[in-house]
């Protein structure tokens, strides 16, 4: 396997693609899609970034505080990107695929449009994330698991398979940008001090389920408990304090932070993880709905990921974010 698709694979411990995703939904009561493209305000404030209970890179926690922000309500839908698209022409890195005079570092094989897609293993393979994911030609956020694959009636649902650059653009096309992982982090805990999970203590499946994650033994067996295979409409699971929906789970959210292995030093704007030395980096959060009890378990506002900045994903996807101020002019504002 290339090492750039191991690179990947090794490092995304969470991201798994499933076939069947988005498909025979049971119906049930998801956010209006006139709400999907709100925001909320945000005070900000102290709080405390990190825990030092779980992952190493997820500490050590420390004292911290974000200045008030905004943030959308929801991770930005298929329907809002196809307007972006509409409006300004963009075309996204998967679509295009990477020049070398942008991208110097890629090999060709990953120059060609297409992203990274996960292939489920069968009962009587090796679970080896190696094993798992492969770059699909083809695949791009129109087509998420490949050529084949449509988002028809799927405008609800999170878009995938784009890189940072463009969410970023996206975001700036609104006169936005993407949040910083601790704007991010503060915003996923809804005002919830130290809690392990965005709503308190209590595990996602516990009772009625609290976000689209993964029940079941992960790889082999997805039990579907709350509803959905793959992605879900954005906000079909509650709400946290601060009326933020899928924070935890649903696809992965880019924020505007480098990556580090841990948070005592800082890493400079390339960011760094030892999976993938030399690699550009910036910090997902959230989890999705790949992730499990059995593996992964990044369904925690504190849990984060490495991502290559120039490789999307079939469950990766992103919101905005904007400073107070640019509220108050009238260009840009949602
Ligand atoms: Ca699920
Ligand atoms: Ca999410």
């Amino acid at each position: 396997m290339n090492i750039r698709a191991i690179n990947f694979s090794l490092s995304i411990f969470c991201i798994f693609f499933v076939t069947a995703c988005s498909e025979d939904q049971p119906t049930m009561a998801c956010l209006p899609e006139s709400e999907a493209g709100q925001t909320v305000n945000i005070s900000g404030g102290e709080f405390t970034f990190g825990d030092n209970r779980y992952y190493p890179d997820e500490g050590p926690a420390k004292e911290s505080r974000v200045a008030d922000f905004n943030i959308d309500k929801t991770e930005v839908t298929n329907g809002q990107f196809r307007e972006f698209v509409e409006a300004t022409g963009y075309v996204t890195a998967a679509e295009r695929g990477l020049s070398e005079e942008e991208f110097p570092n890629i090999s060709s094989e990953f120059r060609v449009p297409g992203s990274m897609v996960f292939v489920a293993p069968n009962l009587d393979q090796p679970s080896s994330p190696a094993t798992w994911w492969r770059f699909i030609p083809g695949a791009n956020w129109r087509h998420p698991e490949g050529p084949g694959s449509s988002i028809t009636g799927r405008d609800a649902f999170p878009v995938v398979q784009v890189i940072h650059l463009d969410a970023e653009a996206y975001a700036q096309w609104l006169g936005r940008r993407l949040p910083s992982e601790a704007e991010w982090e503060y915003a996923s805990r809804g005002g919830l001090k130290g809690a392990t999970f965005s709503w308190g203590e209590e595990l996602p499946d516990n009772g009625r389920s609290k976000a689209n994650t993964w029940q079941g033994h992960f790889p082999y067996n997805n039990m579907n408990e709350d509803g959905f295979i793959g992605s879900s409409p954005v906000g079909c699971f509650g709400a946290n304090g601060y009326g933020l929906y899928d924070t935890t789970g649903n696809v992965w959210e880019w924020t505007d932070t480098p990556y580090g292995p841990d948070r005592k030093h800082n890493y400079g704007s390339q960011g760094y993880d030892p999976q993938q030395p030399g690699v550009t980096v910036k910090t997902l959060k959230g989890g999705s709905f790949l992730c499990s009890d059995n593996y992964c378990q990044r369904f925690r506002p504190a849990a984060r990921q490495a991502q290559d900045t120039t490789l999307a994903s079939s469950h990766i996807g992103f919101r905005t974010a904007s400073d107070i101020e640019v509220l108050s002019s009238p260009i840009g504002v949602k």
